[in-house]
């Protein structure tokens, strides 16, 4: 466990910053994405805005009327969320980690733990090179910018990349994490909400350096063992938790719509083949194995319908989805007179050490 170099990546602003990049011509001006609530034009609330917007006081959570009020008279452009748009660019940029981490560890959307220990060697001079090598792979690939902090564990390395942002890059070695973590406020620890601080504040712990110099006794004593032991070793910038490669999907598919209604083999095939590439380079990138093909029909009634195939093996390769994607189709296009308007391909049954406890995804939750 020793000697890690793990990396926290934080994409930038990252709802509005995937705006921009769809609409590179609003990059100078305000950037709000709001969720409406929907009860009239202008209720709801602001999900995130980008570096300019924020210079005026428009960040997640505020309001949107007030939004428009703080932004009145200037250059500003609204969006509505679209979650599916941002989890395709997610995604993607998530796939590129994967190649650059011995494992990792999506936390949530715009954010990931990579373990790159072996990559760099353990050297946290290489990891510099290294983390600024992924964010030029990326702004390249993808056109998103990101902030990373690295550290010799999860804790250190999260902390480390809230320290700056935007296309931030903040290294904390071993040796530095407890002067690093010192004069923080108790409440950047992980854990440490209000109350938790308010509670601190009247032992006199106020920075992050005040509760690693406290007696760990009277900490279990007051917060109880569990967490007394944790905010003790957290503020000594001990975390032990592995990068867990989790929340994998329990199947990996894509969907598409047909150029044209039909019932042409060959047409749908065609579609077929381009979905199938890419879930085999998700396959290959994840080193899954699959049971089970399936494919996916939308009818031009809007009905949908779904054909397996389980193989008695595991399989990695390609051309057997293709195959099994192809000998699905016939079967069906025989069982079904209706034209196909949209279809899609999904692998599911993955064999792969250590699958434990997985997220259950929805149905061709890659969707596009
Ligand atoms: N988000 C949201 N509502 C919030 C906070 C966040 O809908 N109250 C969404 C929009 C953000 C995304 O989650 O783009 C990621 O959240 P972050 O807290 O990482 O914020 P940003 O990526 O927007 O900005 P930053 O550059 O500070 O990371
Ligand atoms: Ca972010
Ligand atoms: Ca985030």
């Amino acid at each position: 466990m020793n000697d890690r170099v793990i990396m926290l990546a934080d994409f930038d602003y990252f709802f509005a910053q995937c705006e921009e990049l769809r609409n590179p011509s609003i990059k100078d001006k305000s950037v709000v994405v709001g969720v409406y609530s929907g009860r009239t034009e202008e209720s709801g609330a602001v999900s995130t805005s980008n570096y300019i917007a924020r210079k005026f006081g428009v960040k997640s959570g505020l309001p949107l009327f007030m939004a428009r009020r703080k932004l009145e008279g200037t250059d500003a452009v609204f969006f509505k969320v679209d979650h599916e748009y941002y989890d395709q660019i997610s995604e993607r940029i998530m796939q590129i980690f994967r190649t650059y981490a011995s494992t990792l560890e999506q936390v949530s959307v715009d954010e990931a733990y990579l373990d790159v220990t072996q990559q760099v060697e353990g050297s946290f001079e290489k990891a510099v090179d290294y983390a600024q090598k992924i964010k030029q792979d990326v702004k390249e690939q993808v056109g998103i910018s990101f902030t990373i902090g690295v550290g010799p564990n999860k804790l250190v390395a999260k902390i480390a990349c809230d320290s700056q942002k935007p296309d931030g890059l903040t290294i904390v070695k071993p040796e530095e994490a407890k002067a690093f973590l010192a004069p923080l406020p108790v409440d950047r620890l992980l854990g440490v909400g209000k109350k938790t601080a308010e509670k601190m504040d009247e032992l006199d712990i106020k920075t992050i350096g005040d509760l690693a110099n406290y007696d760990c006794q009277r900490l279990v004593e007051v917060f109880g063992r569990v967490l007394g032991i944790y905010f003790y070793q957290a503020a000594n910038a001990i975390d032990n938790s592995p990068v867990l490669e989790q929340g994998e999907a329990e199947s990996i598919s894509r969907i598409g719509t047909l150029k044209q209604d039909t019932r042409d083999l060959d047409f749908i095939l065609q579609k077929t083949d381009e979905l199938t590439l890419d879930v085999y380079k998700d396959v290959l990138a994840k080193k899954l194995s699959f049971k089970t093909v399936s494919i996916y029909m939308v009818m031009v009634d809007l009905s949908s319908k779904t054909r397996s195939a389980t193989l008695d093996q595991p399989a990695k390769d390609k051309e057997i989805i293709r195959r099994i994607t192809r000998s699905l189709f016939e079967k069906f296009l025989g069982e079904s007179t209706l034209e196909i308007r949209r279809v899609g391909v999904k692998v599911s049954g993955f064999s792969k050490e250590e699958r434990s406890q997985r997220q259950l995804s929805t149905f061709f939750q890659n969707s596009q």
